[in-house]
């Protein structure tokens, strides 16, 4: 029965994540038909444990690849991208993007204006009331308020428009929204903060382990020696 609770859930999961990608997708530099990647077993098996936290592993990749691509390199390890939910956390990677001098990544943070997200009246305002962690599905707190058990908001205070973040500001320039949430370090003279970013851009990201995918491929492998 655990089983095939594992294997319901990994597929609601992927499905989820299908559905969704297709119009995450939708910028005009980015093209149709892409989707979240499939755990790889051996990946899985041997991922980087580069950084240990709150019981997961976590690595810090330096290849360059846009928004749904740095999900997919990690979801290969059974990982995703980065989530930032509580202050302490937020600390932690704060500290390794400072100690390894890297100038933004990915997180999983994505603002829900695809197909999936219409109609639903409690994400508006969409750019303050809409965010959520994809590799988890849990929802951001709205943008200009302190998020519950943290002491300050992690958004930046200002940005190309030197305005708080969130600020779409790229879609003043191309009519491309930013739709992903990066962290960025200092661009702004503004120290290591959260920043919406257009989706496309090609940016470093932190892998974080995703217990739902390690505990799929690991029933699906019951041979395959695993750190989980
Ligand atoms: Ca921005």
């Amino acid at each position: 029965m655990k089983v095939v609770l594992v294997i319901a859930a990994f597929c609601v999961a992927v499905c989820l994540g299908q559905n969704s990608t297709d119009s995450e997708v939708r910028s005009k530099r980015q093209t149709k038909g892409r989707f979240l990647s499939f755990p790889v077993p051996q990946k899985c098996a041997s991922r980087p444990r580069q950084f240990q936290y709150g019981g997961r592993y976590y690595f810090l990749s330096n290849a360059r690849v846009d928004w749904l691509d740095a999900r997919n390199l990690c979801r290969e390890y059974c990982m995703d991208a980065v989530s930032l939910e509580t202050e302490h956390k937020n600390n932690y990677i704060n500290n390794l993007i400072r100690a390894y001098n890297v100038p933004y990544i990915w997180t999983s943070g994505r603002l829900c204006d695809f197909k999936g997200c219409a109609g639903r009246a409690y994400l508006e305002p969409r750019q303050y009331h809409g965010w959520f962690w994809s590799a988890n599905q849990q929802r951001i707190a709205p943008t200009y308020r302190i998020p519950p058990g943290f002491r300050y908001n992690p958004w930046s205070q200002t940005g190309h428009k030197r305005s708080p973040q969130p600020d779409n500001a790229e879609f003043d320039i191309n009519q491309t929204i930013e739709s992903c949430l990066s962290i960025l370090n200092n661009v702004y003279n503004d120290g290591i903060n959260w920043h919406d970013v257009a989706c496309y851009h090609k940016k470093p990201v932190i892998c974080e382990d995703s217990p739902e995918l390690l505990n799929y491929v690991a029933y699906t492998n019951p041979s395959l020696r695993f750190y989980l």
